[in-house]
């Protein structure tokens, strides 16, 4: 247990953690019961291509959203690539730039300018009244992201998208399991997406799924997923290679089985981040709305530097230093990446409220993962750093922080180093 400011790992201390503790770990479900489905599917020697473990685990999806149709894929970006071909989307799209790069990109990478919308700084979610003010004739699309698997204000972009003819796609990345007034995300607007990466409280490893209960819309998917073939020698549709593998679709009907765990697990762990957490001045941890269902799988801080004295960015450093690697998702915001930050180099102007969050908010690690004991050690020194802000400020400044590398394990073994 650190006593003062003194025994942080930044400051000389040795690091609380021995491991690195990271943002993202995957949940297993049951090993025995993987390995059976595995041994069966070799005994088969069916291994992707629209098999009997991918139907299963459509269905099984289906089931659970309460919607018609649910088409599995290699992944949530493929997912969105392909949801935004098959809805034929073209010209521009809004959507907010607080969401994870791979939601833009899908539509760059099929030559549709992404317009980026500001947020509701309540909800991170993007702003219905902004929305109305990104219209343009050239724009064919909304498409809402479930930030957090909060939903967005599902009802007034309906809304919009109904009044101005638009087509309306859901990112629900990080929404499996959550529910908006009572009704399963996944059944909103002309489609939904989800991700079902490792980095998510439900995983297939890699993977993804479009879901919607719109049967045409569906057929066109299920066509382009798999290059466009209608049957053998039959190509009907220019298409893709977006299947989800056997494997992948075993491993998620495995962990169908110990859903209701993860999401336990994820709800106790948010809830003694907030027992752990509360009353730190300018500290506070998003809330989730317990009337709905919810998989807590982000357990997300805003930093308020007005109070805290320190910065978001100065917590991440004392955080990783001690090898809580904490992320600062999403961080600049999509339109301060590249080609977005050349090509709309304004862009920031129409987006205050999404400034301002990609400076405040960073993640902390949750899911099966993580300990008690270990949330607890993790609050114990976000309060002790912030218990005198200006005293750990004044510390810091002077030192040059080496940004963590892309291969966050080896961070440990760099140094802290004075700048001259
Ligand atoms: N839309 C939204 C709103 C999204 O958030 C995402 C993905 C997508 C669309 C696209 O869905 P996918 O195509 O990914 O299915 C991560 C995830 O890669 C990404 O899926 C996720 N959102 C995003 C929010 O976070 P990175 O670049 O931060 O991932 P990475 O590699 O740094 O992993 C995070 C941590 O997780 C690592 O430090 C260690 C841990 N980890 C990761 C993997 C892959 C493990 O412990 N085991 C693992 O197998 O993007």
């Amino acid at each position: 247990m650190k006593k003062s400011i003194d025994d942080l790992a930044i400051f000389g201390g040795s690091p609380s953690f021995q491991e690195p503790l990271h943002v993202g770990r995957p949940n297993f479900g049951d090993r025995s019961r993987l390995f059976e489905r595995i041994n069966d599917m070799l005994d088969r020697k069916w291994l992707s291509n629209n098999g009997p473990y991918v139907q299963e685990f459509e269905r099984r999806v289906a089931d659970m959203i309460g919607v018609k149709q649910c088409i599995a894929l290699c992944n949530g970006t493929i997912a969105l690539e392909i949801a935004i071909r098959a809805l034929e989307l073209k010209g521009e799209v809004i959507l907010p730039s607080f969401t994870f790069v791979a939601t833009a990109h899908a539509l760059q990478w099929q030559e549709i300018t992404p317009v980026f919308c500001d947020i509701d700084p309540n909800t991170h979610t993007i702003d219905p009244a902004c929305i109305e003010k990104m219209i343009t004739p050239r724009t064919t699309g909304i498409i809402g992201v479930n930030v957090w698997g909060r939903p967005c204000d599902i009802e007034a972009i309906e809304k919009i998208a109904a009044e101005h003819h638009l087509k309306l796609l859901f990112d629900s990345a990080h929404g499996f399991g959550c529910s908006a007034k009572g009704k399963m995300l996944g059944g909103f607007g002309n489609a939904e997406i989800f991700s079902f990466h490792p980095t998510k409280f439900f995983n297939t490893s890699e993977g993804g799924a479009i879901v919607t209960n719109d049967d045409a819309l569906a057929k066109k998917i299920r066509l382009m997923k798999n290059f466009g073939f209608s049957g053998y020698d039959n190509v009907v549709y220019v298409g893709t290679n977006g299947k989800m593998n056997e494997f992948s679709a075993l491993t998620g009907l495995t962990n169908f089985e110990s859903i209701d765990r993860f999401i336990s697990v994820n709800s106790m762990n948010y809830d003694s981040y907030r027992c752990e957490l509360n009353h730190i001045p300018g500290i506070s941890l998003i809330q989730y709305d317990k009337q709905e269902k919810c998989n807590f799988q982000y357990i997300v801080l805003e930093i308020d530097e007005a109070n805290t004295v320190l910065s978001r960015d100065q917590l991440v450093d004392i955080l990783c230093a001690e090898n809580i690697l904490a992320r600062r998702y999403f961080y600049p915001g999509c339109h301060k990446m590249e080609p977005y930050r050349s090509y709309f180099p304004h862009a920031g102007l129409m987006l205050p409220e999404t400034e301002k969050l990609t400076k405040r908010v960073l993640s902390l690690p949750t899911g099966t993962a993580v300990s008690s004991d270990e949330i607890q050690k993790i609050c114990q020194i976000i309060r002790l750093s912030v218990s005198d802000g200006y005293e750990t400020t004044k510390r810091m400044q002077g030192k040059f922080i080496v940004e963590p590398p892309s291969d966050a394990h080896s961070f440990k073994n760099l140094p802290i180093m004075a700048s001259a």
